[in-house]
């Protein structure tokens, strides 16, 4: 195994590369059209055209991916995560086209991608779930008779799903009927597979979760836990390792739970079990087959190199030397994403016109970008990774302080002035982490948004470097063209970005009375016809955007005179949906 493709973007695709050549490996890096000048892109030793920015037509295209691992003698195939990373028929295809592929069997990826079978194999090992079905819904009438059974709130999940997405929590009998049949209709627009399960739901939990590795001779080894309870709708905000609050004692139950399941599942390769930690007991949510986002903080604490380790797997190597790792110190990862945390994380993608890392003891940053790098709305909010660790939690916690404020990013809005307020929240300081943290007790809504660089400009020439291909390989030419300056700084500045127009959350803005759309999307359902009271608050119609189902409320009470819509209109942000007088 001497050359591997990467079949991934930013900064997973730029960690890949760097484990890859530690081990003498040759690098094959793809990139869309949007990606020809990004970090990823030069920094393999060969890079070639995936295809156009949509992601469907680049990093999920298959027959493209194979086609550039076939013509660039690629073999081996990494996938990163995100993208096709779980998807079983690639790792299979990759397979199949003679070609190593750096992950699980696709048999593994199958299982556990199905959470209903992932948890029935789960329950078969003696790793218990949270209290649930183990066979898709037919109707809100089963999740009422196990919420008469186990109590509410429960959970609604996507079979298909994972990470929370589609997930609807109901607290009460009213709201089955609705709640149960959005998570139908979220899970067949995300995932293609309407098929939802229900759990109890646990609302003071912790999200621990435990990462293994295996090898292909039935070795498995457990590199401890990571904290992610700090999620904001179901988006990682901040990880670390070792949990807060948590023993040796716990520490060897969750790995002998996640060794068992890896062991069961025929596992090989990086994978991370998660669990829900309550009342000292872990409960199975699922299983991720794949690298993840947060690997970082196991690598800082354990001392490994995950990717090279998967590598190394791939190739055969046996982990049976490996013994049982310790962890050492503390590490806490930040998600640097080009989001608002005062307009509700809204996605604010742009150009990096300022980018400068921070730097000094304990501070690692896993990006894939540069000063003038573009964060699109085609990929990810992810700027990079903000890796923090100390000799104790405390210690992390005081260097990650200071990283945060040295942390220079305009252009976009970022996630760190949420990152900061959570250093300062009292819980979080003292290790009192759990689900409601984030989601319940935080407000970011006044958090300090920077102001941008302003810099006047003038005209002048400078050199640049443009990219070519032939034959669908990239090459780099330089040439001179005009650019902005700075006066007498020589600095070039990009042209002013403006900044993205306000939409409000969901219900009215403007004209009193008047309701609607936050943003673009379809109506799915409306609950009301002209003539009905409706009272402040409450639900009047949902609206379906990026796959996710919103819940559109009254700005006031009063009596429906004018509904401009119908189910399944498409509407824009800002389109008057109805008018309550
Ligand atoms: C749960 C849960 C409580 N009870 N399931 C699943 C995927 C992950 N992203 C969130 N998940 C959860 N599943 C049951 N039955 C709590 C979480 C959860 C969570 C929920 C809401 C807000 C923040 C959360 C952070 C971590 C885990």
């Amino acid at each position: 195994m001497d050359s591997l493709l990467i079949a991934n973007r930013g900064e997973i695709a730029v960690r890949i590369i760097r484990a890859a050549r530690d081990l003498g490996m040759r690098t094959v890096a793809i990139y869309s059209e949007l990606d020809r000048d990004a970090v990823h892109t030069g920094l393999a030793d060969e890079a070639w055209n995936v295809g156009p920015a949509p992601a469907a037509e680049s990093y999920l295209n298959v027959p493209r991916i194979l086609e550039i691992a076939r013509e660039s003698g690629a073999d081996a195939v990494h996938p990163g995560y995100g993208f096709l990373a779980e998807n079983a028929d690639f790792a299979q295809a990759v397979v199949d086209a003679g070609l190593i592929w750096v992950g699980p069997p696709a048999s593994a990826i199958a299982m556990m991608g199905d959470k209903i079978e992932s948890r029935v194999a789960a329950e078969a090992a003696g790793v218990h779930g949270v209290p649930g079905t183990l066979e898709p819904l037919t109707s809100a009438d089963q999740v009422a008779a196990f919420a008469a059974e186990h109590g509410f709130p429960v959970a609604i999940k996507a079979a298909a799903g994972g990470g929370g997405r589609g997930m609807k929590v109901v607290r009460t009998a009213d709201g089955l009927a609705d709640a149960f049949e959005s998570a139908g209709r979220e899970a067949e627009s995300w995932f293609g597979n309407p098929a939802v399960y229900v759990e109890r739901y646990l609302e003071n939990a912790r999200h621990i979760e435990a990462q293994v590795l295996f090898d292909t001779h039935g070795n498995g080894v457990f590199f401890g836990e990571r904290d992610c309870s700090l999620q904001r709708r179901h988006q990682k905000l901040v990880e670390e390792s070792p949990a807060p609050r948590f023993s040796a004692e716990d520490r060897a139950r969750l790995g002998e739970l996640a060794l068992a399941l890896g062991h069961a599942a025929g596992y090989q390769s990086a994978g991370t079990v998660e669990f829900l930690y309550a009342d000292g007991n872990f409960y199975f949510l699922e299983m991720n087959t794949r690298i993840q986002v947060e690997h970082t903080v196991t690598e800082e604490v354990f001392g490994v190199d995950l990717v090279v380790e998967q590598l190394r797997v791939a190739a055969g190597e046996s982990l049976e030397s490996m013994g049982t790792p310790t962890p050492n110190g503390h590490t806490i990862e930040f998600r640097i994403n080009a989001e608002d945390p005062s307009r509700d994380f809204m996605p604010t993608p742009g150009q990096l016109v300022k980018y400068r890392e921070p730097a000094g003891p304990g501070i690692r940053i896993d990006s894939g970008v540069v000063e003038g790098s573009t964060i699109s709305q085609y990929y990810d909010n992810m700027i990079a990774k903000l890796i923090v660790s100390g000799r104790d939690r405390e210690e992390a916690m005081r260097r990650a302080r200071r990283a945060l404020t040295e942390y220079e990013i305009g252009g976009v809005d970022t996630t760190i002035p949420a990152h900061l307020a959570i250093l300062d929240n009292e819980d979080f300081a003292t290790g009192n982490v759990s689900t409601r943290l984030v989601e319940d007790t935080m407000d970011f809504s006044s958090v300090e948004r920077p102001t941008a660089p302003s810099v006047p400009e003038e005209e002048e020439l400078a050199e640049r470097s443009l990219t070519v291909e032939v034959g669908g390989r990239r090459f780099r030419v330089k040439y001179w063209a005009q650019v902005l300056t700075a006066p007498g700084s020589g600095k070039r500045v990009a042209p002013r970005r403006k900044a993205p127009k306000l939409d409000g959350g969901a219900g009215s803005r403007g004209v009193a009375g008047e309701v609607t759309a936050p943003m673009q999307g379809t109506i799915v359902k409306i609950h009301h016809k002209a003539g009905d009271t409706v009272h402040q608050g409450e639900p009047v119609c949902v609206l379906e955007a990026m796959k996710m189902e919103n819940e559109i409320k009254a700005p006031s009470s009063g009596d429906i005179v004018d509904i401009k819509v119908q189910v399944g209109d498409t509407v824009s942000s800002g389109q008057l949906i109805l008018v309550i007088k």
